[in-house]
Order: structure tokens, then C-alpha cells, then sequence
């Protein structure tokens, strides 16, 4: 493994990082200072893998580390290179076909921003994407043809991608696509994929083109097609970390990780985004920013009183962050709106008023 910036060799485990860290006082297991040791020795084995992932990257150990060692720098590495080697064990190249309807092309644009592995590394690398109206250069209907020479050609082995809302009000016509409805292609594209993903709150649960009063009739793909062989990847836009960390353990562990009620995967939704935040600390002090750039909010208080709905929304965006810029939504001083739940538009709102709890 590299470590580019800092000397990792210096940790002297003297533990001042454990002493700050916001997330080993919710779980015990997690302890930087034992896990740099751990990686120090390289000792890292399957079992304390997944702790890694837990770290919610917010940085307080960095100014404390008298050798300056950056612990959060060595685990962000140190996952990097965990996605490296998941993916580079993927051979032949799956093959993916991803359709768009009622969206707005976040759920591809955040994908679009990942830098491991980067877009270019997946395309050419590790997936072969026979469709995708935003990336692929044909058009029309060449585009077309490819999209039903594929389901032919790699029927029941190729995984299905959907972004976007299905409208079903009025026979489906408020979404058409080469004459065709929305709910009709996907049935046919789905029906014959392997496995279908839902990537983004549209896809999964109608999200914004569903919210009241809904005039198309929006709704998830799990309302269209049959529920056996369907992931949800919700978020608007989902942190593509999510998706492609769902990919990575489909294809080393050959089946589809444990989901969640609502077909989340329970590793990216199976906490509340509270108890992974940074500012818990605040909340459960009862520090908070009372109004958008007064001195709570500039001295990072916690944005409950702001309407933050971290305390009933499921997913781990504190943890993971969002794509190069290493950001969430709190730690830039925006509350959580709730994004990754369903019908979050009417549920979460008003977005800027304290959730009941
Ligand atoms: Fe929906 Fe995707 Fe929200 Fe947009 O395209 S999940 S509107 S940010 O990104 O489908
Ligand atoms: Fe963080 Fe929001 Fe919870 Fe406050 S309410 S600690 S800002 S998730
Ligand atoms: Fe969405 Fe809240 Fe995460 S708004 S991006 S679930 S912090």
C-alpha cells in the first residue's frame, strides 16, 4: 500500500486519535489507534476489515497526532485500495445495460464525480456498458437496436440499471422513449436481466417526480417489476460509493448483499445518519445552530434546529462522503433533508423546520 503524504511509520499508538473519535463512543469496536497498529503490523485480516468503513472521516484525530500521521488520511487509503482489490478480481467484465425515465441524471452525474475506481477505470475496466443514453455516442435508433440486441444477446446474464421515476398514470404516456412507454421497456429490459439495481430515491421510490400531488402517477421500479432479483440504491442523488461498493460485493461473494426491508443493502442504510455524525457530540450537548450563519453554525454545532432529519433517516453518508471532495451534506452546515427515505419530499418537509420525534 502507498502512502503518499506522511510518514504512517511514525504512529507511535499513543491513542490521542481514539480519545477524540466522535465514532469509537458509539461503538467500542471501532479504535484507530488499534487499527493503525493492526496495519502497522499488517495484520489486517477479513474480520476487522469491515471497520474500516466505519470511520466517518471527519477528522479530529488529524490536528491531535503529535507524529502527524493523519489516521483518517491511512483509512481512506486503506479503503481505496480494499475497492481496488475487489474490483480487480472481476473477470470476464459483467455486462450492464442502464435506462433513464423520470430523473434528472444526478444519480449518473454523482457517478460520474467517482475517483475510486474512477469513471474511466469502470468503463474500461471492470463493466461493460452496452447503454446509457447520457454516455453512449449513438443515438436514435442505432441507440435502440443496441439496447434490444443486447437483451437478446446476454439474456438473463446481463444486470439492469434504472435511473429515474415510472410514470403509470394514464397508460404511461407522460414518459416515451422511441414511441415506447417507460413502464413497457422495463418491464422488457428488466424482465430478462439477471439483476436489477434501482440507483437513486426516483428509481427506488418514485422520489421527487411522485411527490403530492404526483399528476403522472411516478412511481419506484419495485411497483413495476417483480421484487426477486431488485436492489435499491436510494439517495437524491445517491453517493455513488453505494452502487459501487454493491457491485464489488455481488461479484467477489457471488450473491447480492443483506438488504433491508425496503431492498436497501445494510451496510450503506443499516444506520441512522445521526448516530455516524460528526456533530452528535453537539446534540447531545445541546449546542446547535439556531439560524444559517450565526455562531452555532459557524462553530459547526449540531443543525437539528435547522431541520436536520438525520435522527430518522437510514444511511451512512457521514461515513462514506461523497466522491473526491470527501463532503456530506451536515459537514458543508446543510441539514440533512432525508434524502435516501421514501417519499422524502412530502415525508421530510417542511425541510428547514426541526423533525417531530
Ligand atoms: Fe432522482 Fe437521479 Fe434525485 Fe436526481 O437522476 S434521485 S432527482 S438527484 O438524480 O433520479
Ligand atoms: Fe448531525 Fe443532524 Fe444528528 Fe445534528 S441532528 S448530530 S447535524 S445528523
Ligand atoms: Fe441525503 Fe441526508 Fe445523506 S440529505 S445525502 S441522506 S445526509
Amino acid at each position: 500500500m502507498n502512502f503518499p503524504s506522511f510518514d504512517f511509520e511514525l504512529c507511535f499508538k499513543c491513542g490521542a486519535c481514539s480519545g477524540v473519535c466522535p465514532v469509537k463512543k458509539r461503538f467500542e469496536e471501532f479504535d484507530p489507534r488499534k487499527m493503525m497498529h493492526l496495519l502497522h503490523l499488517n495484520l489486517v485480516d477479513t474480520s476487522v476489515e469491515k471497520l474500516f468503513w466505519y470511520c466517518a472521516q471527519c477528522g479530529k484525530c488529524v490536528p491531535v497526532c503529535p507524529m502527524e500521521v493523519k489516521p483518517k488520511e491511512v483509512i481512506r487509503i486503506f479503503r481505496n485500495s480494499l475497492m481496488k482489490r475487489a474490483f480487480s478480481k472481476i473477470n470476464p467484465k459483467p455486462t450492464f445495460v442502464w435506462l433513464h425515465f423520470m430523473d434528472c441524471t444526478g444519480c449518473s452525474e454523482a457517478l460520474l464525480r467517482s475517483d475510486n475506481p474512477s469513471i474511466k477505470d469502470l468503463l474500461l475496466d471492470v463493466i461493460n456498458l452496452e447503454y446509457h443514453e447520457t454516455l453512449m455516442a449513438a443515438g436514435g435508433n442505432e441507440a435502440e437496436k443496441t439496447l434490444f440486441q443486447t437483451i437478446e444477446k446476454y439474456k438473463e446474464k446481463y444486470f439492469c440499471v434504472i435511473e429515474g421515476a415510472i410514470p403509470v398514470k394514464d397508460g404511461g404516456v407522460y414518459c416515451k422513449i422511441g414511441g415506447k412507454t417507460a413502464k413497457d421497456i422495463l418491464k422488457k429490459v428488466a424482465n430478462n436481466a439477471k439483476l436489477v439495481i434501482s440507483i437513486g430515491t426516483c428509481a427506488c421510490f418514485g422520489g421527487i417526480p411522485a411527490a403530492f400531488p404526483n399528476p403522472t402517477g411516478a412511481v419506484g421500479v419495485k411497483d413495476v417489476i417483480e421484487k426477486k432479483k431488485l436492489i435499491n440504491i436510494p439517495g437524491c442523488p445517491p453517493n455513488p460509493y453505494n452502487f459501487l461498493a454493491t457491485l464489488a460485493y455481488i461479484f467477489l461473494f457471488k450473491k447480492i448483499p443483506p438488504l433491508d426491508d425496503l431492498g436497501r443493502p445494510k451496510f450503506a442504510y443499516g444506520e441512522l445518519v445521526h448516530d455516524l455524525c460528526e456533530r452528535s457530540d453537539y446534540y447531545d450537548e445541546g449546542k446547535f445552530a439556531e439560524a444559517f450563519g450565526d455562531e452555532g453554525h459557524r462553530k459547526g454545532y449540531c443543525l437539528y434546529k435547522l431541520g436536520c432529519k438525520g435522527l430518522v433517516t437510514y444511511a451512512n453518508c457521514p461515513g462514506i462522503r461523497f466522491c473526491g471532495v470527501q463532503t456530506w451534506p451536515v459537514s458543508i452546515g446543510h441539514p440533512c433533508i432525508g434524502c435516501t427515505e421514501p417519499h422524502f419530499w412530502d415525508k421530510m418537509s417542511p425541510f428547514y423546520e426541526p423533525v417531530e420525534l
